[in-house]
């Protein structure tokens, strides 16, 4: 009996060890993972530099970003909140862009309360503003152009892709538009939503639009997220809106293997990735 005790409490000892050697393996496994997946989003980054420019361009004013010491042109890309937000909610994902190379026009609406399609208009105003207008209209490919939103901002993304087909990329974040349909939609998108989100339930907007949609696309969903866990600071969302930008707006297929085979990651509920990408 006492052998066989303790035959039995080294086995659970083994176990033990064995779960432990194995938790040790996944863990390393994942650091690796997130260092390697961590890489195309940091290596290079620029210096950034910004102004403000004021209402009355088309949308409510905007802060400009912009990489420094970039000989040629850049692409860019334009972001709207969502209802009663303004710029300050997507501010850290434009400076996150600039720093990448990207020129940004990160905007506030005219109205905290705009619809989803006066946003996505107003996101395309912008584009105008920055390419056409700005100080730094000469520093920006006006073929090289993405839109970025969150919840009716994000809506209004796919209503400016819908208006405006040769955008080359859109971010909708938790994106929101009651009734929309995008099946139109063939610039390249990559839909970011909450799987909790109770203000703009994926089954009744993220999910559907990312469906209906018939360029190339992705869908990320964070499991357990919220209406803000796609804006809230996070490497997520910075990883593959780097990677979607630098795929579609630079055309720089090194970023292929952060997107094909979609992404595995314990924090997503829901991983989708039109592969093979064109
Ligand atoms: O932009 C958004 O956050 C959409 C939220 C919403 O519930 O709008 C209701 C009028």
């Amino acid at each position: 009996m006492t052998g066989q005790s303790f035959s039995s409490t080294r086995s659970r000892f083994l176990s033990i060890h064995a779960i432990a050697l194995v938790l040790t393996l996944v863990v390393a496994m994942s650091m690796t993972m997130a260092i390697t997946v961590d890489k195309p989003a940091s290596a290079a980054t620029y210096e950034v530099a910004k102004f403000d420019v004021p209402r009355g361009n088309g949308f409510g004013g905007a802060t400009i970003s912009y990489p420094k010491g970039i000989t040629g042109q850049v692409g860019a890309a334009a972001i709207s909140p969502g209802f009663t937000e303004n710029r300050s909610a997507l501010a850290w994902l434009a400076q996150v862009l600039a720093e990448q190379g990207f020129a940004v026009i990160n905007i506030d609406t005219n109205s905290l309360f705009d619809s989803p399609g006066s946003r996505g208009d107003q996101l395309l105003a912008a584009l105008k503003y920055l390419t056409g207008s700005s100080q730094i209209k000469n520093m920006v490919n006006p073929d090289k152009l993405a839109v970025l939103g969150h919840s009716m901002g994000g809506g209004g993304s796919l209503d400016a892709a819908k208006k405006f087909p040769s955008l080359k990329a859109t971010v909708p974040l938790a994106p929101y538009n009651n009734g929309a349909n995008y099946s139109s939609v063939k610039v390249p998108s990559l839909i970011i939503a909450g799987q909790s989100d109770r203000i703009a339930p994926v089954g009744v907007h993220a999910r559907p639009f990312y469906q209906q949609q018939a360029g190339p696309k992705a869908y990320l969903e964070f499991a357990g997220g919220s209406h803000f866990t796609p804006i809230s600071p996070n490497e997520i969302t910075r990883i593959y809106t780097v990677a979607w930008l630098k795929r579609f707006v630079n055309g720089d297929t090194s970023v292929d293997s952060l997107l094909c085979p979609a992404p595995t990651d314990n924090r997503l509920s829901a991983s989708l990735v039109s592969c093979p990408l064109p």
